[in-house]
């Protein structure tokens, strides 16, 4: 949720813009489109890599993905297990990298594909000759001999690979006690997005959004950003619904107080005192919930909600606000 707030207090009216809450929400569509994402490791970082297993260091060293299995006092056999979370809406039909064994080989590599049903599906790879690079590719489909182990349900190798959350690389280290580097480079997904809220890079934002905006779909950093200066990031844009590149767009709410006849409760010693009256530009398929308070000591109490948006602009009366307040409101994407 996104929420803005303003304050009422007889018959003046200012504006003050409060904090925020991020709620995930999306817009339905049967589009695709490519899946087609890089990761380099050329900015500082492992780019959401991580040791899911055993005992080792995955760290980026000079832009390639580095796994240092430690030396040992007697040989253990032991694996180690990485892991990248990726993310919904996804359907991958191709894993490409490149690999290299700096010292000695491994004694296996398994590729996996951990699904949400708990299933991981895996296939062995082939190591090349020891320091140099060699470039694997592994199509996603079922002819490539990916396996549960025991059993390999075609039908359940559909089902799982639309439901992926993580991608793994398996290494059982060679039989030696030395420390063991193998390195990873350039690993390349290829397939389809399945729909406008696909969301690869896990940032909150549909992935068909970020598209109609120029924003990134493989970057989750984008998510921060506030290309237009409005004070609202993307992310925030994405919820409300308002423009990330149109400064003018954006959630913002305004008060005044109506002096229409029936609104006049009555006359305080300024003049002339009505009813708040609150404004914000609204946009198709949002809901907005109203909050107020008459001291911020306390905080905010539930005035509305289930708002539906009448675009461009919403308009509230507060004809529950009596005395001469002060009432301060705050404005809530559903
Ligand atoms: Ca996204
Ligand atoms: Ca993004
Ligand atoms: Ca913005």
């Amino acid at each position: 949720m996104i929420m803005r707030t303003a304050a009422w207090k007889a018959d003046c009216c200012r504006l003050i813009l409060a904090g925020l809450v991020l709620l995930v929400t999306g817009v339905a569509s049967a589009s695709t489109m490519p899946l087609d994402s890089v990761d380099t490791w050329e900015q500082p970082g492992t780019a959401g890599w991580g040791v899911q297993s055993g005992q080792g260091i995955v760290t980026n060293t000079g832009g390639v993905l580095s796994i240092e299995l430690p030396a040992e006092g007697v040989p253990s056999g032991g694996s180690l297990t990485l892991e990248r979370s990726i993310g919904t809406g996804v359907l991958v039909t191709n894993i490409a990298f490149r690999f290299r064994a700096v010292r000695v080989k491994p004694s296996r590599v398994w590729l996996r594909l951990r699904a949400d049903s708990g299933a991981v599906w895996y296939v062995p790879l082939s190591v090349s000759a020891v320091g140099e690079w060699a470039t694997v590719g592994m199509p996603v489909a079922y002819e490539q001999g990916w396996t549960l182990g025991a059993e390999r349900p075609e039908a359940q190798f559909s089902s799982d690979m639309e439901r992926l959350v993580s991608v793994e690389f398996c290494v059982l280290r060679h039989g030696d006690t030395d420390a063991q580097t193998y390195e990873i480079d350039n690993l390349h997904f290829e397939g389809v997005r399945l729909g406008y809220d696909a969301d690869w890079d896990m940032d909150g934002m549909a992935d068909g959004w970020e598209d109609e905006h120029g924003l990134d779909p493989y970057s989750a950093a984008d998510a921060l950003e506030d290309p237009d200066a409005d004070g609202m990031p993307n992310y925030q844009e994405w919820f409300a619904g308002t423009r990330p590149h149109d400064r003018t767009s954006l959630l913002s709410l305004d008060i005044g107080v109506s002096l229409t006849p029936g609104d006049i409760e009555g006359q305080s010693a300024g003049g002339a005192r009505g009813v708040p009256v609150l404004w914000w530009p609204s946009v198709s398929g949002r809901t907005y919930r109203l909050w107020r308070s008459t001291n911020l000591f306390n905080g905010f109490s539930p005035l509305a909600s289930g708002i539906e948006a009448s675009p461009d602009r919403n308009r509230f009366r507060d004809d529950s606000a009596t005395g001469t307040g002060p009432y301060f409101y705050r404005l809530e994407v559903e």
